[in-house]
């Protein structure tokens, strides 16, 4: 039986095979869960992360790359790109939906059994909590239904208030 778990915390200390990063576009640099990630991890992460920038350009908001995860508990890191937040008229949804699918779809094929994920576009990229949180269960749900190797998925909040958004979701989306 595959879960979905809320946790409050800081994504960097947890165990998970792989933990998914907020990134932007250019795959090189950022504060928030960005700057968490690579500070926790050293210097390999971004050194991987320049390679794949080498090779392909950076990477397109809705998709997700994947790399070592230096020294952190976790094994891979997948930096996906979220969407910024323009009022909903640019297709958003459908872009952060794709950073969640992308995200298990890459974790699968690396043989991850546990993935943990932060509140994507929540912070500098003003998506609202409540409409990202449904989207992100959502996503998890659907990608769950048609896959049985990932068994669980965390849901990592930093704050309280993308806690309890998370955790009213997840009990909404079970009745
Ligand atoms: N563990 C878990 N969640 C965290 C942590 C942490 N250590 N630190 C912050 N958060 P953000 P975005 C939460 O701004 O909105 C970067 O600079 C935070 O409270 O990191 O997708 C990138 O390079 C929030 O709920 O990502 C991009 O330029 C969530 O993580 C840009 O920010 C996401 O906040 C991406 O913006």
């Amino acid at each position: 039986m595959n879960q979905i778990i809320i946790v409050k915390g800081d994504i960097t200390k947890l165990e998970a095979d792989a933990i998914v990063n907020a990134a932007n576009t250019s795959l090189l640099g950022g504060g928030g869960v960005y700057g968490a990630i690579h500070r926790a991890g050293g210097k390999e992460i971004l050194d991987e992360c320049k390679k794949i920038v080498a090779r392909q350009g950076g990477c397109k908001v809705g998709e997700a790359v994947i790399t070592i995860a230096g020294n952190l508990p976790a094994k891979f890191v997948i930096h996906t790109v979220g969407p910024v937040w323009n009022g909903g008229v640019n297709n958003e949804n459908e872009k952060l939906e794709r950073c969640y699918l992308n995200s298990l779809q890459l974790a699968t094929e690396n043989k991850c059994k546990t993935i943990a994920f932060p509140s994507i576009s929540t912070g500098v990229y003003r998506f609202p909590k409540d409409k990202a949180a449904k989207i992100a269960i959502t996503a998890v749900r659907k990608f769950l239904n048609i896959s049985d190797q990932i068994e669980k998925v965390f849901l990592i909040s930093f704050d309280e208030e993308n806690y309890s958004i998370l955790q009213s979701e997840l009990e909404a989306s079970e009745t």
